[in-house]
C-alpha cells in the first residue's frame, strides 16, 4: 500500500522545540496524514497499514496529539538517546567539519592528478565555505569539457544525516584509489575519471553540521535545517528551491522542520549550488539523505509523473539492481509531497536526471560500523549513476560478449567473441593462475546453512536452489585470498519476494575472518524474478574474504548457480579492439584464461564475459605443417575441472610413436579409459575424452 502524504501550509504560533522523539503515529485517513506532515513530522518509515515512524520535535508532537491522532513514543528524547549511543566518540565517529576539510585536502594531496583542490562555491549563511571537489583526469575545477557528462553529488543538505556525507566521501575515495588499478574495478573507475566530470559537495549544510558539533560534540545532534535563525530555527534547504516553492509539503512556519524560507532560493547555500548548476549543468544530480531505503526522483511538488518517466524507471531499476535492491519512484507518490526540493529544481531548470538517495540505516546517528556495513553497496549505486550520465535518456547497460572456446592452440591464435549491439569497441583481458573455487548449482555445496535449506520450490538451473524463508545465514565454508596483482569474481542468481521496507536480504563479505560482515548488495523489495548478481573482487587485492547470504524478518529469498573465481594475474591485452576478435602472434606457451568486455560509447564497460581457457603450446597450429616433437610429453587437461569433454595435448616423438599408449587412471590406480595404443603416430596431438 502506498501512502501519499499531502501537506497544507499552516502557520504555527507554537515556538520551535529542540526536543525530539521517535514516534509511531497512526493517522487514519488522508486528512490526518496531511495534517501529520504539515505539523512537521519527518517520516522515516511508512508501514503497510498506513501508520508511520516519524521524528517529531516538541511542536510537531503537540500538534499531532492535540488533533487526536495516536502517538506512541518509541524513543523519548532522541537526541539524548543518540548521544548515549554514540558513546564517547567525537561526532559519533563521523568527521567533524574541520576533519572533512582536512580529509578533502588529503585526498587532493594523495591524488593531485585526478582531483581538484577543494574549492569554495560560495559561503553559507554564517560565512563558511561550501567546498566542492572535482574528480576526474580533467581535474581543473573550472573546466567543463562538453564531451564529458557532468555528475553532481552532495551530502548533508540535512545536517543530521551524517551518513550521507560519509558515503559521498567513501565514493570519492573509491574512485581515486581504484583509478589506474589493474583489474576490472580499476578499469571502471578509470573509465569514470577519464569520461566524466564529477563534482562533489560532501558537506552542503556546513553551518547546521557545525551547530550539531557544538551542541552535541559527541554526536547525536538533531539540527536538520540551516542556521538562518532570523525568523525561527532555520530553513529546510530541501524546501527552499524554486520549482514548486511554497507548495504542499513545505511549511510557512519558521519553526517547522520543513520551513521553506521567505522566498525561493532565499538561502545562500542554495543560491551557491544553483549558480554552480547553472554553469556546470549536471547530467546526473545525486542528492544523498538518510534514512530509509528509497531511491526517489521528481516530482516532489506534484503528483504527476516526470516527463522522462520511463528513463527514470529504467535508470532506477539499473541502480537498485546494482546495489541496494530497494524501491524507487517519484518523491510525491512514493513517500509524500515535498515542494521546493533540489531534485525538482535541477530536473526542471537544468534538465538533470535527479535523485534523492535515502540510503539505508535505521537511525540518524548509526554507528560507524553500520555506516561501513552499508557503504560498499551504496557506492555501487553512486558509481552506476556516473555511468548512466552517458546515456541519461536512453539508459542501458551494454550486453556482455560471449567468448568462443579457445582450448588447445599454438603460439599464434585468435580469440573471438560475439558482438554486443551497443558496443563501439571491446577489451580483452588475459588472466593467469585462474582458479574456479566454487561452481555450485544448488547441489548442497560448500555452504553452512543456518535458517536456510535446499528447496525445489524455485531454481534457476537444475531442480533446486538454496532458500531462506525467514531469518538466517548461508555462509561459504571457506575463504579466498585475492592475489596481490590478481582479481576474482563472485556471481550468483537470486530470486526474492520481500515486503518493501528495510534491507532484509543481503549478500555480505567479511574481510576479517567472519568478525565483521559488510553488505555487497541488499534486497529489500518484491522482485520475484531470477537475476544475476556480479561482484568483481580485484579491489580487495591482497585481502582474504569470506562470503555469506543473510536474511532477516521473514525474507523469502532463493539463491542458485553460485560461482567464485580468483586469479593471480590480470592484464588487459588491448582495450580498444574495433572488431570481435584478437590475433596473438608468438604468444608464450602456457595456460591462460581470457575474458572480453564491450565498451559502450555512452555507458562505459560491460561486465566481463565468462572466462575461456587457452592451453598455448609450441608446435600446435601454425602454418608450417607438422613439426615432430623432440620429447614425448603429456600436457594438462583442459578444462579442469570438467564436465563432458576434456582435451589433452600430447607430443609424441618418432621413436616413441609405436609404443605410446594413452590411458586414464583414477586416483586409486584403476584404469578408467584407454584412449589410444600406438595409433596416434608422431607429432603434436590433441586427445579428447568424454568423461
Ligand atoms: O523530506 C526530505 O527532504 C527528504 N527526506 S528526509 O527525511 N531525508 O528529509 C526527501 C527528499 C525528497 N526529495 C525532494 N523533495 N527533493
Ligand atoms: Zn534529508
Amino acid at each position: 500500500m502506498k501512502i501519499v502524504f499531502t501537506m497544507i501550509a499552516v502557520i504555527s504560533a507554537i515556538a520551535s522545540g529542540n526536543y525530539y522523539s521517535l514516534a509511531h503515529i497512526f493517522p487514519t485517513d488522508d486528512h490526518e496524514r496531511a495534517f501529520v506532515v504539515e505539523a512537521g513530522a519527518d517520516i522515516v518509515h511508512v508501514y503497510e497499514d498506513g501508520s508511520a515512524d516519524a521524528v517529531l520535535d516538541t511542536s510537531a508532537e503537540r500538534w499531532i496529539r492535540n488533533a487526536g491522532i495516536p502517538v506512541v513514543i518509541r524513543i523519548d528524547n532522541l537526541q539524548r538517546f543518540y548521544q548515549i549511543q554514540c558513546s564517547g566518540k567525537t561526532m559519533g565517529g563521523f568527521m567533524t567539519w574541520d576533519e572533512i576539510q582536512i580529509w578533502m585536502d588529503n585526498l587532493h594531496a594523495n591524488y593531485p592528478g585526478i582531483t581538484s583542490p577543494p574549492t569554495s562555491i560560495g559561503d553559507t549563511y554564517e560565512g563558511r565555505p561550501q567546498l566542492v571537489m572535482k574528480i576526474g583526469t580533467d581535474n581543473t575545477f573550472t573546466n567543463d569539457d562538453t564531451t564529458r557528462p557532468n555528475c553532481w553529488y552532495d551530502g548533508l543538505i540535512h545536517a543530521r544525516e551524517g551518513a550521507s556525507m560519509q558515503n559521498t566521501c567513501s565514493f570519492m575515495e573509491w574512485l581515486c584509489s581504484n583509478y589506474d588499478r589493474n583489474g576490472y574495478c580499476g578499469l571502471v573507475a578509470t573509465y569514470v575519471l577519464e569520461n566524466r566530470d564529477c563534482w562533489f559537495l560532501p558537506c552542503y549544510n556546513v553551518d547546521g553540521w557545525v551547530y550539531n558539533e557544538t551542541t552535541s560534540p559527541g554526536g547525536g545532534g538533531m539540527q536538520r535545517k540551516n542556521m538562518n535563525w532570523s525568523l525561527g530555527d532555520g530553513v529546510d534547504l530541501n524546501r527552499n528551491f524554486a520549482i514548486g516553492w511554497g507548495g504542499p509539503g513545505s511549511s510557512g512556519n519558521p519553526n517547522s522542520e520543513t520551513y521553506r524560507g521567505t522566498a525561493p532560493l532565499s538561502e545562500p547555500e542554495n543560491i551557491n549550488v544553483d549558480a554552480f548548476w547553472a554553469t556546470y549543468l549536471p547530467i546526473e544530480m545525486h542528492n544523498s539523505h538518510t534514512y530509509s531505503d528509497l531511491l526517489l526522483f521528481p516530482w516532489g511538488h506534484k503528483d504527476d509523473p516526470p516527463t522522462h518517466m520511463s528513463a527514470y524507471q529504467t535508470q532506477g531499476e539499473i541502480m537498485v539492481q546494482w546495489a541496494t535492491g530497494e524501491i524507487y519512484g517519484p518523491v510525491a507518490t512514493t513517500i509524500y509531497i515535498a515542494s521546493g526540493g533540489s531534485v525538482d529544481h535541477a530536473y526542471d531548470l537544468y534538465g538533470s536526471m535527479s535523485w534523492s538517495y535515502e540510503i539505508g540505516f535505521t537511525s540518524f546517528w548509526p554507528s560507524l560500523d553500520e555506516v561501513t556495513r552499508l557503504t560498499r553497496r551504496n557506492l555501487r549505486g553512486f558509481l552506476v549513476t556516473a555511468l548512466l550520465a552517458g546515456c541519461p535518456l536512453d539508459p542501458h547497460v551494454p550486453e556482455v560478449p560471449v567468448l568462443e572456446p579457445i582450448g588447445l592452440v599454438g603460439n599464434d591464435f585468435t580469440v573471438e567473441w560475439s558482438s554486443a549491439p551497443t558496443a563501439s569497441s571491446y577489451g580483452l583481458q588475459e588472466i593467469t593462475g585462474y582458479d574456479l573455487i566454487v561452481d555450485d548449482h544448488g547441489d548442497s555445496g560448500p555452504f553452512v546453512l543456518s535458517g536456510w535449506s535446499m528447496s525445489s520450490e524455485q531454481f534457476h538451473s537444475g531442480t533446486q536452489s538454496y532458500h531462506s524463508n525467514g531469518s538466517g545465514t548461508m555462509t561459504w565454508n571457506s575463504s579466498v585470498t585475492i592475489p596481490a596483482d590478481g582479481g576474482g569474481r563472485i556471481s550468483f542468481w537470486c530470486y526474492y519476494n520481500i515486503g518493501n521496507g528495510y534491507e532484509e536480504g543481503a549478500f555480505e563479505y567479511s574481510p576479517n575472518g567472519g568478525s565483521d560482515w559488510y553488505y555487497l548488495q541488499t534486497f529489500c523489495r518484491n522482485d520475484p524474478t531470477w537475476r544475476r548478481s556480479i561482484h568483481e573482487l580485484d579491489e580487495w587485492q591482497g585481502e582474504t574474504l569470506m562470503f555469506r547470504w543473510h536474511t532477516q524478518g521473514g525474507c523469502d529469498m532463493f539463491v542458485d548457480d553460485i560461482m567464485l573465481e580468483a586469479w593471480d594475474g590480470n592484464e588487459f591485452v588491448d582495450l580498444s579492439i574495433s572488431g570481435t576478435s584478437y590475433d596473438f602472434i608468438g604468444h608464450p606457451s602456457g595456460d591462460y584464461w581470457f575474458r572480453a568486455m564491450a565498451l559502450d560509447p555512452d555507458f562505459g564497460w560491460s561486465w566481463a564475459s565468462e572466462v575461456e581457457d587457452a592451453s598455448i603450446s609450441t608446435g600446435i597450429g601454425g602454418e608450417e605443417g607438422p613439426c615432430i616433437p623432440q620429447v614425448t610429453s603429456l600436457g594438462c587437461a583442459i578444462p579442469n575441472p570438467v564436465i563432458g569433454h576434456v582435451i589433452f595435448a600430447v607430443d609424441i616423438t618418432e621413436a616413441d610413436a609405436p609404443f605410446t599408449e594413452i590411458m586414464i587412471f583414477d586416483i586409486s590406480g584403476r584404469i578408467v579409459a584407454e584412449l589410444s595404443k600406438g595409433d596416434l603416430g608422431s607429432g603434436s596431438h590433441s586427445v579428447s575424452w568424454n568423461c
